[in-house]
């Protein structure tokens, strides 16, 4: 259907080396697009090139810092010039610490809503006059369940996605007028590197996460990919400030009643 087709666009997703980041820009690839992307230092970015290429995706990788304004601003300018302006943009890239909030210190609270939240503001700030000087872009933040749920130990986290949430609504407030639709993905409880600890073996939480999910699974990356080809197409060009939850209906449910 042409509505899901990226043919003819430049998409960049940050700290998508792996992880949900490379499977949405795998399929933006798929869908046509030509991919962008983004890690904090050259072996990551190597990793990801050579995971692209034995995927048959050929992508462009730059060493960049989301927190690092002057970074950011002179890897979009390289960018630009190297292949030119990004039309979709995904802020995925994103840390998580668990630790109780009692035991946190401020620095490593800080640190989680700078890549978290400001590292979304700075780059979306860094891309929004190119997309303007085209007539129009994309911008999808990787929200989280932590954006309307909380739960010990991930304070720092559940703030900064909280305040991506708001971001999300407040930049498609402004920049509607432009032809910018920014929106959210949502992802549930997903099978990737930062969950890893969750999932051992034995480990309560995966018992847990499974009770808490009508799906009654971890999801995978593949799940978010259908969501975030809609959300970068012309198919969501009337869709403004939404947050799309996928999440196996984690949201909906208040928890498996007692037999
Ligand atoms: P992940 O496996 O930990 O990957 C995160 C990526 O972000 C890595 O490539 C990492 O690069 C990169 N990154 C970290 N800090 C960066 C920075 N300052 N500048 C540039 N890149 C940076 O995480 P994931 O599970 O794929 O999650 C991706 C996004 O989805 C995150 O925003 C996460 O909060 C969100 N999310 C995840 C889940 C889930 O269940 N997995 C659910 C909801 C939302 P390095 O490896 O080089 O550090
Ligand atoms: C956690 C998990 C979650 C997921 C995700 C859920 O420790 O609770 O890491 O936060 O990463 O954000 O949507």
């Amino acid at each position: 259907m042409k509505q899901f087709d990226l043919t003819g666009k430049i998409a960049m997703v940050t700290g998508a080396s792996y992880g949900i980041g490379y499977a949405l820009a795998s399929a933006f690839a798929k869908a046509g697009a030509k991919i962008v992307f983004n890690d904090i230092n050259q072996e990551m970015v190597d990793k990801g090139l050579a995971a692209y290429k034995a995927d048959g995706i050929e992508a462009y990788g730059y060493v960049c810092d989301v927190t690092d304004e002057d970074a950011v601003y002179a890897t979009i300018a390289k960018i630009k010039k190297e292949v030119g302006i990004i039309d979709i943009l995904v802020n995925n890239a994103g840390i998580i610490k668990r630790i109780p909030a009692i035991e946190m210190s401020a620095k490593d609270f800080r640190q989680v809503i700078d890549i978290d939240l400001n590292g979304p503001f700075i780059v979306s700030k860094a891309v929004a006059p190119g997309m303007i000087e085209k007539g129009g872009g994309k911008i999808i933040n990787i929200c989280s369940m932590m954006s309307e749920l909380g739960r010990e130990t991930v304070s720092a986290y559940a703030s900064a996605k909280g305040g991506l949430k708001m971001l999300t609504k407040n930049l498609a407030c402004e920049w509607a007028e432009f032809n910018i639709q920014v929106n959210g993905i949502g992802p549930g409880y997903i099978a990737t590197p930062q969950t890893a600890p969750l999932r051992e073996p034995g480990h309560p939480f995966n018992d847990f996460i499974i009770g808490r999910t009508p799906a009654a699974r971890w999801g995978t990356p593949e799940d978010l990919q259908g969501p975030a080809v809609f959300l970068a197409s012309s198919a969501s060009d009337f869709v403004n400030g939404h947050i799309l939850y996928v999440d196996g209906g984690i949201l909906a449910y208040i928890g498996k009643q007692p037999k």
